[in-house]
């Protein structure tokens, strides 16, 4: 919990850190997930070699940068929103890209990058007919982003600092994930995770947990899921109950359902936003979380911030890849949701 409420205006809304990834999609026919023995939806770790073998099975194939906490930063920048970045690259030409997109949406990113060693991460993505997304992640130089990466300054300047379950994967930034949460809070400021994936969740349900029920972070996004994952129930009422004692904040997604907002006993929800068509997943939970934090950061009721975070999440889910095609400032005004 923090301490007290930081004096010093925030200089950036939201600091996200995660895995720095670039997104290889493809289309695909659920026979294929089958023959590759792939857990259709979940983000699925694979080693080098996998990787390989999965992009020449791979049809046409386009490449987007990506990274969960990564897209999350780029929607709360479309949304106006001031933003920072840690996470590991090598400079290679995924990472030259990666690093080039984040900032040219005026993130903050200076992580500094490998000059050797593992290349940068990619997730190697497949997305069905139904429009849902299934992962295959080489997570390369995300393995060295470690605690001497955490720009205190920039911790202690961001109203929310934001971080990826999915942090737990690499040896080392689990350790920069604690670091940063510990200046955060001894700036006053806010620490949010979100779950990631339930399998991800599965892996680390105790030390989620703990991160909670320890007051290590304040917020906790999950989706429909991840959260009956993390309380090990297949009714998602109790898992609510649950979510609901154990940590101040929990933004819960549930897909076409929409999503909905607990704390000190009040929920708040909203439906999902009206589409078109559902092209791709992808990043749908990432966009979310942005409107989300921008409206939280900013002090608005949760009512509004879910709104924001249901508008984004739908524009991302209208086509390839898990970054914003539109200005999202743009669709919110238009929207009278800002
Ligand atoms: O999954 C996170 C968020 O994305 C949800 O809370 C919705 O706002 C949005 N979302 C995900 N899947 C769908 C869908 O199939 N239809 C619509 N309209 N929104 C979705």
């Amino acid at each position: 919990m923090p301490k007290s409420p930081s004096s010093a205006k925030p200089r950036f809304d939201v600091l996200t850190i995660g895995n720095a990834i670039v997104d290889v999609f493809a289309q695909t026919e659920d026979d294929f997930l089958v023959r590759e023995g792939l857990a259709k939806g979940a983000m699925i770790l694979t080693s080098e070699e996998r990787a390989d073998h999965l992009y020449a099975a791979m049809g046409q194939s386009v490449e987007i940068s990506g990274g969960s906490a990564a897209n999350t930063a780029v929607g709360v920048a479309s949304l106006g929103g001031k933003t920072a970045y840690f996470g590991k690259v090598k400079q290679d030409e995924a990472g030259k890209v990666f690093t080039h997109d984040l900032r040219a949406q005026g993130a903050h990113f200076e992580t500094v990058p490998l000059t050797e060693g593992p290349s940068t991460a990619k997730s190697f993505i497949f997305i069905t007919p139904d429009g849902e997304r299934t992962m295959n992640t080489y997570l390369g130089a995300c393995h060295l982003l470690g605690p001497a990466d955490i720009e205190e300054d920039v911790v202690e300047g961001a109203a929310i600092t934001y971080m990826e379950g999915y942090l737990w994967d690499p040896q080392d930034a689990k350790d920069a994930f604690l670091k940063a949460a510990d200046i955060a809070h001894r700036a006053g400021r806010r620490v949010a995770i979100t779950l990631s994936d339930s399998f991800c969740v599965d892996r680390f349900r105790g030390e989620f947990l703990d991160l909670m029920r320890s007051g290590v972070v304040d917020t906790v996004f999950a989706n429909t899921q991840e959260i009956k994952s993390l309380y090990e129930t297949s009714d998602f009422e109790t898992a609510l109950a649950q979510v609901e004692k154990d940590c101040r904040l929990a933004i819960v997604t549930r897909s076409e359902e929409g999503a909905l907002a607990i704390e000190g006993g009040t929920r708040v929800s909203v439906p999902a936003f009206p589409i078109d068509k559902l092209v791709d997943t992808t990043g749908a939970g990432d966009l979310f979380a942005s409107g989300f934090l921008f409206g939280l950061a900013r002090g608005l009721p949760h009512l509004a911030s879910l709104k924001l975070g249901a508008l984004a999440a739908a524009e991302v889910i209208q086509h390839v890849g898990a970054r914003p095609q539109a200005n999202l400032r743009v669709l919110a005004l238009e929207n009278g949701l800002l």
